[in-house]
């Protein structure tokens, strides 16, 4: 922890990628954890645009359920830590795989989303990307004013990540001096390439994570713990 601390009060550009770990706190389901399953459904096998062509009511059901377990979520001591270390160092880039919007409502501004949100929607019309928070969503599945159907913004499995969005990612982790990976099992990819990217530019990597991860052994260091409690340590 001395040696993380000392590396991030030395650094004047920190990047940091979080994962759903980081919500956990907030109450939210992991993707891949114990709790993560929804009516027995993998995630995995809902978040796909072949379970949306195949039954477009479920995959809404799914979405319109965290939508609401979302609703409900604060942001917690992680959120709040990550919005503070922004304020404090003036090249620091977030770039999270969540889907959610509890970075946000703690303050961070510099953020980038590689896999979208579930607060916004997409026309499968006319292409048209909106914000929408409406919870519940009704009717379901959602339509456009054109007619069309609505999508979740957000990016499935076998899609691509937005380009601006993962290009100033990797901008992002070559720059870096300190790269912070926190609460991702580092499973997916191309997000889970980026502390490689910056290991291999000479960054310090940190990782935070209760568990060990596909990362921890390439890591400079590995702190062991919760995020909401050993990120206001770091600070
Ligand atoms: C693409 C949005 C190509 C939807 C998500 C074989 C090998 C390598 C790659 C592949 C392969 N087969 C297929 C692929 C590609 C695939 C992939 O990587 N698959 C993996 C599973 C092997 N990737 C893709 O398909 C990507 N697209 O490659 O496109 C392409 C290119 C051009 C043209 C066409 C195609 C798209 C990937 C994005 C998928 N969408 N989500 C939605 O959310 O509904 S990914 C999904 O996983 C979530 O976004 C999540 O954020 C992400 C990563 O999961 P984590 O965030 O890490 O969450 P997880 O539950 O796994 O782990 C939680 C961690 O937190 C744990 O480590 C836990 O210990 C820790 N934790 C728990 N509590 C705490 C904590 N940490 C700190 N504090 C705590 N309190
Ligand atoms: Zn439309």
């Amino acid at each position: 922890m001395a040696q993380a601390r000392d590396w991030l009060r030395e650094a004047s550009s920190i990047a940091v990628l979080t994962g759903a770990g980081v919500s956990a706190e907030s109450g939210l389901p992991t993707f891949r954890g114990p709790n993560g399953l929804w009516r027995n459904h993998k995630p995995e096998l809902l978040a796909t645009p072949q379970a949306f062509a195949d039954d477009p009511k479920l995959v809404w059901e799914w979405y319109d359920w965290r939508r609401s377990v979302h609703s409900k979520c604060e942001p917690n001591p992680a959120h709040r830590a990550l919005a503070e270390l922004e304020r404090r160092v003036a090249g620091f880039q977030l770039i999270t795989q969540n889907v959610d919007s509890l970075h946000e409502r703690a303050g961070s501004q510099r953020m980038l989303h590689l896999h979208g949100s579930v607060w916004r929607t997409r026309c499968l019309g006319c292409a048209e990307e909106k914000w929408n928070d409406q919870v519940p969503l009704d009717p379901l599945p959602p339509h456009c004013l054109c007619g069309a159907m609505l999508r979740p913004a957000v990016v499935w499995f076998g899609e691509p990540l937005p380009e601006h969005e993962l290009r100033a990612a990797l901008e992002a982790a070559r720059g870096a001096q300190v790269f912070l990976v926190i609460g991702t099992s580092s499973a997916v990819y191309p997000a889970a390439a980026l502390p490689r990217v910056a290991l291999e530019n000479g960054a310090r990597v940190i990782e935070i994570n209760p568990e060990r991860t596909a990362l921890s052994d390439a890591a400079h260091v590995f702190l062991q713990g919760p995020a909401g409690e050993l990120l206001p340590q770091l600070l």
